[in-house]
């Protein structure tokens, strides 16, 4: 049994139509632990930061922007794999391509409003924590 931690991010177009709740739910339903969890701000700068990965990417301007328009939720989630357990909860980045009961299925408005952010590897889910988060905010 391999117990790990992967960082979320609920959206600004999720926590404009009040979702916190109901994509919490999904998560909890799925046996995923919310371990540290904060509404902030984000800032420009900790968006470009964030997704200094897509930074060549032709929507990247948009994908900043998007981010910083509203709230958004930063979590840590634990459970028992974790980040791909996460990953299947979110469903596929395009909602049209999502299964069924994925809470981008349920939520997302499209490729790029879709409601939530989880990671992909162990590596980038350490890193994106750190982040976000010190370690006496989040309590297993
Ligand atoms: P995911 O890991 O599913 O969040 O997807 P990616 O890392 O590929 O993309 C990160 C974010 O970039 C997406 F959540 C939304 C944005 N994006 C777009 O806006 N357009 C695209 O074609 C692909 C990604």
């Amino acid at each position: 049994m391999t117990v790990q931690r992967t960082f979320s991010i609920i959206k600004p177009d999720a926590t404009a139509r009040n979702l916190t709740g109901g994509v919490n739910a999904v998560i909890e339903a799925a046996g995923l632990r919310i371990v540290a969890q904060k509404r902030i701000r984000m800032t420009r700068q900790q968006a470009e930061t964030f997704y200094a990965v897509h930074k060549e990417r032709p929507f990247f301007g948009e994908l900043v922007d998007f981010m910083i328009s509203g709230p958004v939720v930063v979590q840590v989630l634990e459970g028992e794999n974790a980040i791909l357990r996460y990953r299947e909860v979110m469903g596929a980045t395009n909602p049209e391509n999502a299964a069924e009961g994925t809470i981008r299925k349920k939520f997302a408005k499209s490729v790029g409003e879709n409601s939530v952010h989880g990671s992909d590897a162990v590596e980038t889910a350490a890193l994106e924590i750190a982040q976000f988060f010190s370690g006496n905010e989040i309590v297993g």
